[in-house]
């Protein structure tokens, strides 16, 4: 085998090795994790929140909208590997039944991405007519999960 081979094959060995890791391994200690996930939940609530002022008149549309969109659907797929076991209490507003209903919590966490990318596709189209429909459905979406998962504070 030539040498350039051999590292092609080692390279796609270590990317295995990387794409295998555990997300639990990501984090040395559990409020590593819960940091993580609410940095996430936080910027995206920022963005979130941007996209609402213009729905409500508080801000003018422009392209400020679909940046923001982005941003949201982009961070809405990265908390979720961070509710990994050992991670339900501490300093965190997740509540235990996370854990003791995933497939309950991960489809809300899934409709929530599927609203945000419809969200991000509408204000990318620039039709303005459009977005309060969207980004009202994907309110609910944060709210529905909200509600079931996370703690009242
Ligand atoms: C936000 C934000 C949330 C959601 C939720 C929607 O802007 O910070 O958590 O919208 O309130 O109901």
């Amino acid at each position: 085998m030539k040498l350039s081979s051999v590292i092609g094959v080692a390279a796609m060995a270590a990317a295995g090795v990387m794409m295998a890791v555990p997300a639990a391994a990501q984090f040395a200690k559990p409020e590593d994790a819960i940091k993580y996930r609410q940095s996430a939940f936080t910027v995206m609530a920022a963005h979130f929140g941007r996209i609402g002022a213009v729905v409500k008149g508080e801000a003018p549309y422009g392209p400020s909208v679909a940046a923001d969109a982005k941003i949201v659907e982009t961070m809405s797929h990265l908390p979720f590997p961070a509710f990994v076991d050992g991670t339900d209490s501490g300093d965190t507003g997740a509540r235990p039944e996370i854990w003791k209903n995933r497939a309950k919590f991960d489809a809300a966490a899934e409709n929530m991405q599927k609203a945000v990318a419809e969200l991000a596709k509408v204000a990318a189209s620039g039709d303005e007519g459009a977005l309060k429909g969207a980004f009202g459905v994907a309110g609910k979406a944060c709210k529905d999960c909200h509600d079931d998962f996370r703690k009242r504070r």
